[in-house]
């Protein structure tokens, strides 16, 4: 098949789902086309298979904002036209699913057969689409896409909650590259951060004010007053790294915390994690910490969202109730302080982040384009 894939091309996981989704298709021998206003962050290497077509924005004086979704609309037309897409799949419904539906309206009869799918991400639904300025156009947007995904049960419901939908949503969780994910030797790295052994707690994050970061430093202030030597890495960067960074001043944890911005590489860093701390006030998913337990690493998360569905309490890690960091300290402490409890829980994690196998999930998106296209 065609497929093309409309993300955003950012380090946020609906564009490395997408990214990944990508190149899992291309694998099994379908053509892949990626949309969006620049190269993917995870579309790291040269492929015959997979093109990416940048959404051309040109400038003009009187626009003060030029109009994406238009740009992106007509990027569609000519791919369905000259490319002969077979299928258009969109993730994260703003705007991408509203270009999608003006594209097969322009299209008409030469489009009838291609579906388009619209996966739903997460703030796309319960952040900015319930939005007042948005939430028509998303409601209508949703509506008239031919096949709808969500990554969790959670966001399924929200979305039912939010919007007036008629469609079956179907529920396809995100995944992981088990190959690419996995606990390597990175004895050197973690030697050079840990000199003296100390246990490794790790965030991975966009820092966005949801991420709730400055609590992570708090919770892992409790973890070196416990008497737990430990470092912090902290991965990622965005609006509230100074928040954080002002947060490890105030209690006199930064010559224990180190921010090491974007990495490419992330699974080399949490090769050498202990433990994952992801305390967000809100996730449909969790990928971050999917991605972690695949390197057997044990989570302490907040208890919202779909992070119940990823990390399972008592057993992959800990939830805790949401802002309550007195619970995240003394739960990474106490996975830091028994390595029975820890290794049992690492076990876990990594059987519990096969369930979301690359190869599972990106069979049951191929079977759900064949069953949505059949359907038209
Ligand atoms: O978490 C973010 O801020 C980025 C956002 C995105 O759209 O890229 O992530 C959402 O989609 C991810 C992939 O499906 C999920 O794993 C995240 O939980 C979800 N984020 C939120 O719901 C806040």
């Amino acid at each position: 098949m065609n497929i093309g894939i409309v993300c955003y091309p950012t380090f946020g996981g609906s564009g490395v789902v997408a990214t990944e989704l990508a190149k899992g298709l291309a694998d099994r021998g379908h053509n892949l086309h990626i949309l969006s206003y620049s190269r993917p962050a995870r579309l790291d290497s040269f492929r015959t298979d997979i093109t990416f077509h940048e959404v051309d924005l040109s400038s003009y004086p009187l626009f003060e904002y030029p109009p994406y979704d238009l740009a992106l609309a007509n990027l569609m037309v000519n791919l369905i036209h000259y490319e002969k897409l077979d299928v258009l799949h969109v993730h994260y419904a703003i705007p991408h699913a509203t270009s999608a539906y003006l594209a097969k309206r322009i299209l008409k009869d030469e489009a009838s057969h291609v579906p388009v799918i619209t996966t739903l991400h997460g703030t796309d639904i319960t952040l900015i689409g319930s939005d007042p300025s948005y939430k028509q156009v998303v409601d209508f947007s949703i509506n008239q896409s031919d096949g709808v995904t969500a990554v969790s049960e959670y966001l399924k419901k929200e979305t039912y909650r939010h919007f007036d939908i008629k469609k079956d949503i179907k529920v396809i969780p995100n995944f992981i590259d088990l190959n690419r994910f996995k606990k390597s030797k990175k004895e050197h790295f973690k030697k050079a951060i840990c000199p003296e052994g100390e246990k490794v707690v790790t965030h991975v994050s966009n820092f966005r004010e949801v991420k709730r970061v400055p609590d992570v430093i708090s919770a892992f202030s409790q973890v070196l007053q416990s008497g737990v030597k430990a470092k912090l890495l902290m991965v990622g960067d965005g609006p509230d790294r100074p928040r954080a960074e002002q947060k490890c001043r105030e209690l006199g944890t930064c010559d224990h915390v180190r921010f090491l911005g974007k990495q490419e590489q992330v699974e080399e860093v949490l090769s050498i994690s202990d433990l994952f701390m992801i305390p967000s006030g809100s996730e449909t998913f969790g990928l971050a910490a999917l991605e972690a337990m695949s390197c057997s690493v044990p989570v302490v998360s907040s208890n919202i969202g779909g992070l119940p569905e990823v990390n399972v309490h008592d057993e992959t890690g800990y939830l805790c109730e949401l802002g309550d960091v007195d619970c995240l300290g003394r739960r990474a402490t106490a996975i830091l302080k028994d390595e029975e409890l820890h290794g049992r829980m690492a076990q876990a994690a990594r059987k519990r982040a096969e369930m979301f196998s690359m190869d599972k999930i990106v069979s049951s998106y191929e079977d759900y384009y064949k069953e949505v296209k059949a359907g038209l």
